[in-house]
């Protein structure tokens, strides 16, 4: 297995120690009539990184490498969410709410469902959390250290929210970060590219960024 081609400089990525990370490729954020277009989102700018994510993901499992899946969700009782997360802005739907893919970001509902296309499969882990970070209220922590995984390739949505929360806070946990350009999404194309800069910044600050043929290419070889 080669390094990784990436920015600021190569990622010395190691087999036995590496997952692909997929946050939050939800009906809810991609698709029309979810909670993501009910902020006012172009969710389009979420469905053009879909197959992107598939080669991804596929690549992965084509080389036995593992992949976790991520799924921002509350319980129905709505007792891990925060009254200030839940009345933050003005959208036509809250999360709770009942909207045309049922309960919005609501464990088990349709619209809080991975995309089908992206599905995890049996043996892969999926991590339901409550906040814009992974790692908060959740047993990803545990789940990694129990699988010796010290290296995270990212996707998902969105970049500069869920994605760099998730990298910010396992960036402080140790873990080397890197994010696969074509593979993740913003609503706003400028926050995807302020995100992807600021990360690789200062010697890459909070981890290394790099474009999926190079990815696809290092774990294959
Ligand atoms: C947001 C996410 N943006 N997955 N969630 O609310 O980035």
């Amino acid at each position: 297995m080669a390094d990784i081609k990436a920015l600021p400089f190569s990622f010395p990525l190691r087999r036995e120690s590496v997952a692909l990370i997929v946050i939050d490729m939800q009906r809810d954020f991609a698709e029309p009539g979810g909670f993501g277009e009910s902020l006012g989102n172009d969710v389009s700018y979420v469905t053009a990184i879909v197959s992107d994510v598939k080669r991804l993901i596929e690549g992965f499992r084509a080389v036995g490498l593992p992949v976790i899946h991520t799924q921002e969700c509350h319980r129905p009782d709505l007792s891990d969410l925060p009254p200030a997360k839940r009345n933050r802005g003005t959208p036509t739907l809250r999360i709770g709410d009942v909207g045309p893919m049922g309960r919005i970001l609501i464990s088990g509902e349709p619209g809080t469902a991975i995309l089908p296309e992206l599905a995890p499969i049996d043996g892969e882990i999926v991590i339901e959390k409550p906040g814009k970070g992974a790692f908060y209220a959740t047993p990803l922590g545990e789940t990694l250290k129990a699988r010796g995984i010290e290296q995270l390739v990212f996707a998902g949505v969105t970049t500069e929210v869920c994605v760099q929360t998730t990298m910010r806070e396992a960036n402080d946990r140790g873990y080397e970060c890197l994010l696969v350009e074509e593979a993740t999404a913003s609503y706003f194309p400028e926050f995807k590219q302020a995100a992807l800069d600021m990360i690789r910044a200062q010697g890459g600050i909070v981890g290394w960024t790099a474009h999926l043929d190079d990815v696809l290419e290092a774990i294959d070889a």
